[in-house]
């Protein structure tokens, strides 16, 4: 029995000493020291030898046992270190490797890329650029533009009013904020004034909610001929250094005289036919494609801003106000103007 513990022992330290691996060292650990291994057995068994075996063969079981046990723990430590070495080396990483590639981040909307081209070139022209509440008085989005009271233009189809003020709506031109402008600084004035405006429509074409770019001019000396000049740089700059415009009479309750404004086709250059011969379908044909509203300041809207320094025998100029959702789905051929306020994402990332 003494000669197999000593075998045992032999065997056992032999193979412990070999292992290469953590693996393999708790594949021995079982064989030799687990449940079913023979020296477990000896140790287990040493009840039933003679008693006078028992003292010698239960000591050297015991020793062998200990000593087995000291050596896997050695070597479970030389190995581990040695295992947490090449860990090391097989996971190093190249810091020098570039990054991973920046992930995409989001970009402006196409009304605000609109407006910021609308609002880029008349700062180009000299004009300040002013936003406002779009909460307004009743006295700048209609009285001082006079909308005398009883103008269809204030009526509950048109405006949206809060309930519990009468006199207070939401702004239905950005032309409040020229208002305020205008009391804030006397002539002569240049500034484009763009935002969300509001109003009781909706349809394919017309959104309760929507955008809009309105400027104003007032200064000495102001004509029909520097409306045209500048509305033709503003026009050319949105849809090619080509266009021509065509001013049509009209009538708004702020500016007289007053124009709507057309823009020659930038899909057909204006004769209304395709290469083809066919109808252009931007223009039906025209050639005209109608673009803006604009006028010469009303004396009355000046009456308004008088005690600021706006005396209408002194200066005068000109106003106009142009839909970003109109110039946006011309320039980018969209067919539908909720197609901006779904905020489908299939939609936004066409216009990165
Ligand atoms: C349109 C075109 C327009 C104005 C806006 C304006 C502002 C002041 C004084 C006079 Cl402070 N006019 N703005 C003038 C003409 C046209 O908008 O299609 N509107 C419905």
């Amino acid at each position: 029995m003494l000669e197999r513990i000593e075998e045992i022992r032999g065997e056992a330290s032999a193979a412990i000493a070999a292992a290469g691996s953590s693996a393999e060292l708790e594949e021995l650990r079982v064989r030799y020291l687990g449940r079913k291994a023979e020296l477990t057995g000896v140790l287990r068994g040493i009840a039933e030898l003679p008693p006078e075996e028992r003292g010698e063969v239960g000591g050297a079981a015991n020793r062998a046992r200990k000593e087995l046990e000291a050596l896997l723990e050695q070597s479970a430590e030389r190995l581990s270190a040695s295992e947490l070495e090449q860990q090391l080396v097989s996971d190093r990483i190249d810091v020098t490797l570039p990054g991973a590639p920046p992930r995409p981040v989001g970009h402006p909307h196409l009304i605000a890329r609109t407006t910021r081209l609308i609002e880029d070139t008349m700062v180009g022209l000299g004009y300040h650029v002013a936003e406002g509440p779009e909460i307004e008085h009743d006295y700048y989005n209609f009285t001082a533009l006079n909308h005398p009271p009883g103008h269809p233009a204030r009526m509950l189809q048109d405006t949206f009013y809060v309930q519990s003020h009468p006199d207070v709506l939401l702004r239905t031109h950005t032309s409040p904020m020229q208002v305020r402008s205008m009391e804030a600084k006397p002539p002569p004035i240049f500034v484009v004034v763009p935002g969300k405006v509001y109003r009781r429509d909706s349809d394919a074409t017309h959104s309760p909610m929507f955008h809009q770019v309105e400027g104003l001019a007032i200064g000495e000396g102001l004509t029909l001929a520097d409306l045209q000049g500048t509305l033709l740089a503003m026009c050319r700059a949105l849809f090619g250094a080509e266009r021509e415009l065509r001013l049509r009479p009209h009538f708004f309750p702020f500016t007289e005289p007053s124009v709507e404004v057309d823009v020659s086709c930038f899909q057909c250059g204006g004769s209304g036919e395709l290469a083809g011969g066919e109808r252009c379908n931007l223009c039906k044909g025209q050639g005209w494609i109608e673009i803006l509203g604009a006028g010469m300041v009303d004396p009355n809207v000046l009456g308004f801003v008088e005690g600021h320094g706006y005396d209408a025998e002194r200066v005068q100029g000109f106003a106009f106000g142009i839909g970003v959702e109109r110039v946006a789905m011309l320039r980018h051929g969209v067919p539908d103007l909720r197609r901006f306020f779904d905020n489908d994402v299939r939609m936004l990332e066409q216009f990165g």
